[in-house]
């Protein structure tokens, strides 16, 4: 899939076919956390600051059982950062994060979002992981493409973390669901592991997702 993202007008004003997208602040993402994205407590201001130019904002959360199939505790031998070969493809082990009512599991503290609609939680099957909020890593839909459509949303704008996971598999099935993509390049961190960031960039790019930073976006007074 190569497609060229629209150019978009600056600065961009968020009008009420677009919806922000942020994804996973939570505090295991956080320096101090157990699955930490280095500089990642610095989307917060940004996407504070950015979502009040936005009527449509979702939030995601990462939300695994005790024992996932993500978490290197759960296979012998394996360390965090190794890989193994799932029923769905290759899957990066973990350390345990994001575990269900966890204190890490929580929102960034100093996120600050009142006026997100809803909360898209994901990664729930203790078998399939799931770093897209929309489709799971065996294929099957978390239902938000149906809100968006049901919602006549047009684009959705991406912030979070891990630039190279969650943000950016989001992003990918957001454009294979047949939505506009942007992702908010600074309102990002990224893990990077094994390449993954570059690699993460360069699938977005392919599938004609747009970038824009946090000061290009018009917010309001
Ligand atoms: C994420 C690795 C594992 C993310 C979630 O939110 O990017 N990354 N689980
Ligand atoms: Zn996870």
């Amino acid at each position: 899939m190569t497609e060229h993202a629209a150019t978009l007008a600056i600065p961009f004003v968020p009008g009420s076919s677009d919806v922000l997208l942020a994804v996973d602040v939570q505090n295991d993402f956080l320096p101090g956390g157990r699955l930490a994205v280095p500089d990642g407590h610095a989307v917060v201001p940004l996407i504070n600051r950015v979502a009040r130019a936005f009527t449509n904002v979702v939030a995601t959360q990462d939300w695994h059982p005790p024992g996932h199939i993500s978490f290197a505790s759960t296979h012998p031998g394996k360390a965090p950062f190794e890989t193994i070969e799932l029923a769905y493809g290759k899957q990066v082990l973990w350390p345990d994060h994001c575990v269900q009512g966890s204190p890490g599991a929580d929102f960034a503290p100093g996120l600050a979002i009142p006026h997100a609609a809803l909360v898209l939680r994901k990664g729930y099957h203790p078998q399939v992981d799931s770093y897209s909020t929309f489709n799971e890593a065996d294929g099957r839909p978390t239902g938000l493409a149906g809100y968006l459509r049901e919602r006549r949303i047009m684009r959705v704008v991406l912030a979070g973390l891990a630039t190279d996971f969650c943000v950016a598999y989001s992003a990918v099935d957001a454009r294979r669901a047949g939505f506009d993509v942007v992702v908010i390049e600074d309102a990002c961190r990224g893990i990077d592991t094994a390449g993954s960031l570059a690699a993460a960039w360069a699938a977005m790019t392919a599938a004609g997702v747009a970038r824009l930073t946090s000061a290009e976006i018009a917010t309001p007074r």
